[in-house]
């Protein structure tokens, strides 16, 4: 239960499959257990996002299809409609995760409204919101205005600070508030669901991402079919986006018998209890909250040593990092764990340990409540 007045937050995020948006949807639902009133406000109910709890709400937003625009207008609509719940349930906090367009449509939003009606706007970057469209011309100078605007800034990652720092000159302190997982009882057992994967004794490598060209799919399964020997394991892809376009790889690779994929699977407990290990090829990350999901369940990961990757995950203790995104080099990695299941659980271990030390709501949630109470105090609205 929260200490001071329970306060109104708003969350908007990405509602489909993504880190973010199950991060900011485990968020509300911590908050909303802490006593606070927490709304949604997306186009989509977040995915995860559950059902009849005390205190979570939901307000969709309507997109009219006009044959005016050749390109649909989201932000105007989400703008107006934070304005509208934060007037009506008279919001203290707008917090918005993944700047683009959400800081944009909040700082218009409170605009909208007359300075007693405001509600304080806090804006958790996540990754690509600075990365990729940081640095695009037709974005950068948006979301730089959106951050000058907000009351707070938060990122992910010490790395995720830096680049916003270096790309964006933002100004506004940030402050760094890693991610964290809450995961929920898985509702099959391990045994099952991997009879159901059809594993016997080989070890079950797992990836979750959403498949984009950053998380270098290519790479994935270029490494899997350099394991020796090719029987010891199985990939199973929890993929967030169309696999259409690695089909031809598999074939290419004569992986069709050890790569099992799995499309938009909401429960992912199912399969993090189920695996031995691992698999992020990503360029870079500014977290990699698969990572720290596979962690909560002493599962732990090869990963190439990159952006806020080494936050998570220290190097030889509770995973492992490949220096470079060389095929041959993550094989090794991985094989020298598929041999050795002792050291294989003693990382696991590690990885749990940590994941209960650093990243679990207990430690993070209340870190957005000081955050939240602290911008409120600025302007004496909620103690
Ligand atoms: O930034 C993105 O590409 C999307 C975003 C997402 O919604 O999954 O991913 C970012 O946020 C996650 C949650 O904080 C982080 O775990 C991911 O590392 C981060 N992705 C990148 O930095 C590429």
């Amino acid at each position: 239960m929260t200490t001071g007045r329970p306060l109104r937050i708003g969350i908007t995020c990405y509602p489909s499959v993504g880190g973010s948006g199950i991060l900011a949807t485990a968020l509300g639902e911590e908050l909303a257990q802490r006593g606070h009133e927490v709304h949604f406000i997306s186009y989509e109910r977040p995915f995860r996002l559950a059902t009849n709890v005390p205190r979570l709400h939901f307000h969709p937003v309507i997109i009219n299809d006009y044959d005016l625009f050749k390109y649909p207008d989201y932000t105007l609509p989400l703008s107006v409609k934070m304005a509208e719940v934060s007037r009506d349930h008279q919001l203290d906090i707008l917090h918005v995760h993944y700047a683009v367009p959400h800081a944009t449509a909040a700082i218009l939003a409170r605009s909208m409204l007359p300075p007693e009606q405001q509600p304080r706007v806090v804006t958790t970057l996540h990754g690509t919101d600075t990365t990729l469209l940081g640095r695009d011309p037709g974005y950068g100078p948006a979301i730089r205005h959106a951050l000058a605007c907000s009351d707070a800034i938060t990122t992910v990652s010490v790395f995720l600070q830096r680049e916003t720092q270096r790309l964006l000159a933002v100004d506004t302190p940030i402050d760094v508030i890693h991610n964290f997982f809450a995961p929920r009882p898985p509702r099959r057992s391990r045994a099952e669901v991997r009879r159901d994967l059809g594993l016997q004794d080989e070890v079950l490598i797992l990836h979750s991402s959403n498949l984009r060209p950053l998380k270098r799919i290519d790479l994935l399964l270029e490494t899997v079919a350099r394991i020796h020997p090719q029987e010891s394991f199985k990939l199973v892809i929890l993929a967030g986006g169309d696999f259409t376009p690695f089909v031809d790889i598999v074939r290419r690779l004569g992986l069709e018998s050890r790569v099992v994929v799995r499309k938009n699977v909401s429960d992912i407990e199912v399969y993090l209890q189920a695996a031995d290990l691992g698999l992020i090829t990503s360029e870079s990350e500014s977290f990699c909250l698969s990572i720290l999901e596979a962690m909560c369940f002493a599962c732990p990961s090869v990963a190439r040593r990159a952006g806020g990757v080494p936050e998570v995950v220290e190097d030889g203790v509770s995973g492992l990092l490949v220096p470079s995104l060389d095929a041959d080099a993550f094989a090794r990695a991985v094989e020298s764990l598929i041999k050795d299941p002792i050291r294989r659980a003693a990382l696991g271990r590690a990885a749990q340990d940590r994941a209960r030390e650093k990243f679990s709501a207990e430690i993070i949630v209340p870190r957005y409540e000081a955050l939240y109470r602290r911008v409120c105090a600025a302007d004496g609205k909620a103690n």
